[in-house]
């Protein structure tokens, strides 16, 4: 398989995508590999055209500049797949919340907390801000060199819910805990709708080019049994089934970050074709548990690659025995962190694909 898209010209020939082979089962002792938030600042070519867009809105709905930085970690670093740059948030802006980015603290939006601020949102006043996203993913299509998969993706119902709740981003996103125990009507309400638009967007961008999607749901940790089966399980398998109904091809990635031991119940009921497994979980339960199921893909520690050296290697090295005997893509176990230097990315690469032993 090649792995140095590069290197390989168009032909009208079918190329073979090493993430798509990963995806439907294919073994390989040099798995593919993509990084989670791998356009982002810790690249200098991003905070470039970053400083050029305006607000960090303003690019996720600029084709022409998300496009940009979603092709940047492609170019530089020959990586397998290319994600669509955009944000988890764009869905509750263009459903009318009022979503901001504060600079160097992250997102804040105006919080949802009745069933009159449920009611002002907009699913039908989305299609403008949807479509500069869709444009996006039709740019990188177009220009992706051939074995290189294009990722689309959104945030699962209740991750995208803890923000609209709770206005930001916190340690444990409590405030949302309040509402499932108070006022699970309400709760269920916003997340049926998340649940319904989310198909909608995901299919857009499979309509534009997207070959795979992945689900981010990053705050499906610490939930209670009955808990984790209604608000990740149930919207998550409505989410797939969606699209899997229209586009029964696309493969799709579940990352419930922090589940533990209930990444399998997650695996079972959704139905996804790979998860994603975050730093915590062992490789020994990765490789025994969950990759008999399904694709795996992950999970070094973002920080061990801020770190680099021989730690790094060590590890990168421990994951591959454990892992690359199976279906297989290697990432990390959550978002490249911003200070992680950029020659401990090409280190990383190098290694997985077997140049740096
Ligand atoms: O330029 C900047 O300073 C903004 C930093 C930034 C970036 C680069 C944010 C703000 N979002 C993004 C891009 C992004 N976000 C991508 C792009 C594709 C890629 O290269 O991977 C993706 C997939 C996301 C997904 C995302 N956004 C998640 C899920 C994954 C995860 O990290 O857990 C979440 C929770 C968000 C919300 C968000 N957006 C941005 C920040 C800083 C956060 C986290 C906020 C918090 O909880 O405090």
């Amino acid at each position: 398989m090649k792995t140095a898209p590069q290197s390989v010209s168009r032909s009208p020939k079918r190329v073979a995508k090493p993430l798509l082979g990963a995806l439907r089962g294919a073994v390989s002792a040099q798995p593919p590999i993509w990084l989670m938030r791998q356009a982002g600042r810790y690249l200098p070519e991003y905070r470039e055209v970053r400083a050029r867009a305006g607000s960090f809105l303003d690019l996720c709905y600029t084709p022409a500049l998300a496009s940009e930085v979603t092709l940047q970690p492609v170019r530089r670093f020959g990586l397998d797949a290319a994600i669509l740059f955009s944000d988890i948030l764009v869905v509750p802006d263009a459903l009318g919340q009022n979503v901001r980015f504060v600079e160097g603290e992250g997102p804040r939006l105006d919080p949802i907390r009745e069933s009159g601020d449920l009611a002002a949102l907009r699913p039908d006043g989305r299609e403008g801000k949807f479509d500069k996203v869709w444009q996006t993913v039709g740019e990188v299509a177009k220009a992706l060199p051939e074995p290189v998969a294009l990722i689309g993706f959104c945030g699962a119902p209740w991750t995208v819910a803890t923000y609209m709740v709770g206005g930001r981003g916190s340690p444990d996103q409590v405030e949302i805990w309040l509402f499932a125990y108070r006022d699970p009507d309400f709760l269920q309400a916003l997340i049926d709708l998340l649940t319904e638009v989310s198909v909608d967007y995901l299919s857009g961008q499979i309509a534009a080019g997207a070959e795979v999607i992945q689900i981010f749901d990053s705050w499906a940790g610490n939930l209670a049994d009955d808990e984790f089966q209604r608000w990740v399980v149930a919207p998550t398998s409505r989410l797939v089934a969606g699209v899997k109904a229209r586009y029964p091809e696309v493969p799709v990635i579940g990352f419930p970050r922090g589940a533990g031991p209930r990444y399998e119940a997650y695996i079972r009921e959704t139905r996804v074709d790979a998860v994603s497994c975050d730093t915590s979980l062992c490789l020994d339960y990765i490789a025994g548990t969950l990759q008999c199921k399904v694709a795996v893909q992950g999970n070094l520690d973002p920080l061990l690659l801020m770190v680099g050296g021989d730690r790094l290697d060590r590890r990168v090295d421990g994951i591959l025995e454990a892992l690359a005997g199976g279906p297989f893509i290697f990432n990390l176990g959550h978002g490249i962190l911003p200070r992680t230097p950029t020659d401990h990315v090409t280190r990383l690469i190098r290694r997985v694909r077997g140049g740096g032993k």
